[in-house]
């Protein structure tokens, strides 16, 4: 159903999503996107990514029919064809690769938090393959939800939207004044700050949000892991730590106790570059200018010591009784029910036949939270057959050859499949290189329900599909059109429906949602004190029992990174900077919105981030272009040169791309962050996470 001209209520879903937002309609064309009024996460604002949808929806390069690939791989050469003959042949080849060689020779992937999430994971169980991954996951967000269940049975957000706000806020790795909506939005963080919270910002770079903030600790990327463990330490031996909450809640602190002692200030100093005196500072206000929250970002994933790097980070939580407080980091609320991903459909035995599952056993094993493919692994298996062949790639949102580390590995999987299918807005580098390219349904052409914050939901949002846009589908029609073709199971289960179960517990249908736009739960604190943490002991576990019984470490420890001055001092010798990847931009999500002008124009290239002497040193100057190399490869970026970041670190944009060149010829390669990052081990032991940031290269005038 589409629906008439007017201005509708809706959200927006341009990057994790779920500003309320008001969209106007004109002759069955979106003419304008306003913030909607109303609600407590966007406080009636919303980004340039946002107010971009109605140049992304007209932009004449949308993808708007289902293409098939007519010329060599890489090519760019396209025909359109019907929907019933691109599913009909995609559906038949599945078929095939399901009989001759099993269904786990089929894999999915999907993009970042999109709203299609769960139905593909659904697709992927009852087609029968494990093999399903999204470009986060090791690297992004499971570390964090998984350390959070592990340590005090949730996933906890700040608390920005209640009647007592926070006096401290630690930021650590995280930017959310541009990163926005990964557990909050960034208009409530930017009005605690400016309503006087204290800010500390953990970061290599005096980033947007650190320049908010009192106390700005640069740290050398991928040495997280040594400053929490020092900032315990201090919490511990200053005596800064809650007694009551320690004493009554939380199991082995002695243990953690000695755990830390090697950790000194002096020694946290030496390792990670954060003067000791300003992580004392961090470490006090921290535990006591309470309420606290501790806002924490993707940098502590990034590196193959994740889960103990975040462990490290989510104690300090524990030790300070910042948790389930007014003001503090609170857990959410069960406002929808799971999505029927079908897993029952998934027999056993391909369970243990997922990539990576026996070796990553919190990102793919049993006890994992969301089990999924390990990507280098399930890549590697794409040109290599090794442990058997992956044959198919269907992408729903996602553009590995620009996201995934080792673009060049990447190609060279992508080019081995027996069948690429992308469904996407734009023809991507990635898509290019397709056998079907499918046009996917931008947000305001699809029904949704989204929860807010994204992590630790307070609230309970739903859109309706406003517009239509050529043939664009929405994903979850396209998949169940091929699940009904392939006979699996739910295939006919309406979305509605689906949306309606889950929303029960919030009291609402869809169609009632999406008329009154959203349902917000009261807020509650301290519910621990009724029934305990959802832990086994019921307390805050800083000894965790169910980490010994994998085989993992029970309580964190710092390990240097695997390739830096201090590990390869030889590679250091060629490659003297430390490189970090990815730092979010405001006009940019991922790789996307490049071909949008106005967003564009604000930020037309891409960036290496330097400061003044290393850029004399590494003799450059702001404008020039550059080489930034790595022992896997070098790329060309535009040298910006900043007091706002640590001497001897190297920051770049990821995600670029050049639309404007065609297809054939996107420059895929030519200023790809990913050309120098790492897919190879080490990786963490339990997440398989892989190596983004706190890497080495070297910078060179071009
Ligand atoms: N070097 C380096 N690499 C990184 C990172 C880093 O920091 N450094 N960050 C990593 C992280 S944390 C993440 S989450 C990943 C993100 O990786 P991706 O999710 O792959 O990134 P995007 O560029 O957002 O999305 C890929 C494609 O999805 C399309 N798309 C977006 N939404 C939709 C939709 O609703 N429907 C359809 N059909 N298509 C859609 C876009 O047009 C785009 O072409 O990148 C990772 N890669
Ligand atoms: N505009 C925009 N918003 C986004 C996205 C986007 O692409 N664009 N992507 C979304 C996604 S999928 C994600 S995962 C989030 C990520 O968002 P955040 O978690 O905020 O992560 P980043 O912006 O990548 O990095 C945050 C800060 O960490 C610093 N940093 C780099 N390396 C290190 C390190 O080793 N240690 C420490 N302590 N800091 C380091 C960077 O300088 C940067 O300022 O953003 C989401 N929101
Ligand atoms: S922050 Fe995200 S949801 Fe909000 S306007 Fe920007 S893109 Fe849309
Ligand atoms: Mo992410």
């Amino acid at each position: 159903m589409t629906i008439c001209d007017g201005e509708h209520a809706s959200v927006c879903r341009g990057c994790h999503g779920g500003c309320a937002a008001r969209v106007t309609v004109a002759d069955g064309r979106v003419m304008r996107v306003r913030p909607g009024l109303g609600s407590p996460f966007n406080l009636g604002q919303m980004c340039v990514k946002g107010l971009s949808i109605p140049a992304m929806l007209s932009h004449p390069d949308r993808l708007t029919v289902p293409l098939k690939r007519v010329g060599e791989r890489g090519s760019g050469r396209f025909a359109p064809v019907s929907w019933d003959e691109a599913l009909g042949d995609i559906a038949a080849r599945l078929d095939g690769f399901r009989r001759e060689t099993g269904p786990e020779s089929v894999a999915l992937g999907q993009g970042t938090g999109r709203p299609h999430y769960f139905h593909v994971i659904r697709f992927a169980n009852t087609f029968g393959t494990p093999n399903w991954y999204e470009p986060g996951l090791a690297n992004c967000f499971i570390p964090r939800i998984t350390v959070s269940n592990l340590t005090y049975g949730g996933f906890v957000a700040g608390d920005y939207y209640g009647d007592t706000p926070p006096r401290t806020i630690l930021f650590w790795g995280h930017n959310p004044l541009v990163s926005g909506p990964d557990g909050e939005l960034s208009f409530p963080v930017k009005r605690a700050l400016a309503a006087g919270a204290f800010g500390i910002a953990v970061d290599p770079r005096r980033s947007e949000t650190a320049k908010r903030c009192g106390l700005w600790l640069p740290i050398r990327p991928g040495t997280d892991a040594g400053l929490a463990l020092a900032m315990i330490r201090a919490i511990i031996e200053e005596g800064w730590y809650d007694r009551d909450f320690v004493e009554q809640q939380t199991t082995g602190f002695e243990e953690l106790r000695a755990a830390v002692d090697p950790y000194t200030p002096a020694w946290a100093e030496a390792v990670t570059g954060v003067p000791a005196a300003a992580m004392l500072e961090a470490a006090r206000r921290y535990a006591l200018d309470r309420p606290s929250i501790l806002d924490w970002g993707v940098s502590l994933e990034q590196n193959p010591n994740s889960l103990q790097t975040v462990r490290a980070v989510a104690i300090l939580r524990g030790l300070t009784g910042n948790l389930d407080v007014p003001g503090g980091d609170v857990f959410g609320h069960d406002l929808l029910g799971a999505y029927p991903v079908l897993r029952q459909e998934l027999p056993a035995e391909a369970l243990i036949r997922r990539i990576g599952a026996q070796q990553f056993k919190l990102l793919g094993g049993f006890r994992a939270f969301m089990p999924s493919a390990h990507i280098p692994g399930l890549f590697a298996a794409m040109r290599t057959g090794d442990p058997y062949r992956v044959r198919a790639l269907l992408l729903f949102g996602n553009n590995p050859l620009a996201t995934v580390a080792d673009s060049r590995a990447v190609l060279e999987s992508l080019n081995a499949l027996d069948l690429l299918v992308v469904t996407d807005h734009f023809l991507t580098p990635t898509a290019a290189l397709a056998d079907y390219v499918l046009p996917g349904a931008m947000w305001p052409e699809i029904d949704g329900v989204i929860e807010l914050p994204l992590v630790a939901p307070r609230g309970v949002c739903a859109h309706r599909k406003l517009v239509q846009t050529g043939q664009c589908r929405q994903i979850e029609h396209i998949l169940n059109d091929l699940a009904a073709r392939l006979g699996l199971a739910g295939a006919d289960e309406p979305l509605e429906s689906i949306f309606d179960a889950r929303l029960r517990p919030a009291g609402v249908t869809f169609a009632e949602l999406a008329e009154q736009g959203m349902v917000l739960a009261a807020p509650a604190y301290r519910r621990y004190l009724e029934k305990g943490f959802r832990t086994p002991s019921r307390k805050v576990e800083l000894f965790s029992k169910p980490l010994a019984r994998l085989g993992y470490d029970p309580l964190p420890s710092y390990r240097e990174p695997p390739e830096s001055p201090v590990a390869t001092p030889e590679v250091a010798r060629a490659f003297p900077l430390i490189l970090t990847t990815g730092a979010r931009r405001r006009e940019f999500f991922h790789s996307e919105g490049r071909q949008i002008a106005f967003l564009r124009a604000r930020r037309p290239e891409p960036l290496v981030e330097l400061g003044p002497a290393t850029a004399a040193q590494c003799g450059v100057a702001d404008g020039d272009w550059a080489r930034v190399s790595s022992p896997r490869g070098s790329i060309r970026m535009r040298v910006r040169v900043t007091p706002d970041i640590m001497e001897g670190v190297a920051s770049i944009d990821h995600g670029w791309w050049f639309p404007e060149r065609g297809a054939g010829d996107f420059g895929a390669l030519e200023s790809n962050a990913n050309v120098l990052t790492n897919a190879g081990p080490p990786y963490d032991p339990a997440f398989g996470s892989y190596q983004l940031r706190g890497l080495l290269c070297a910078v060179e005038k071009e």
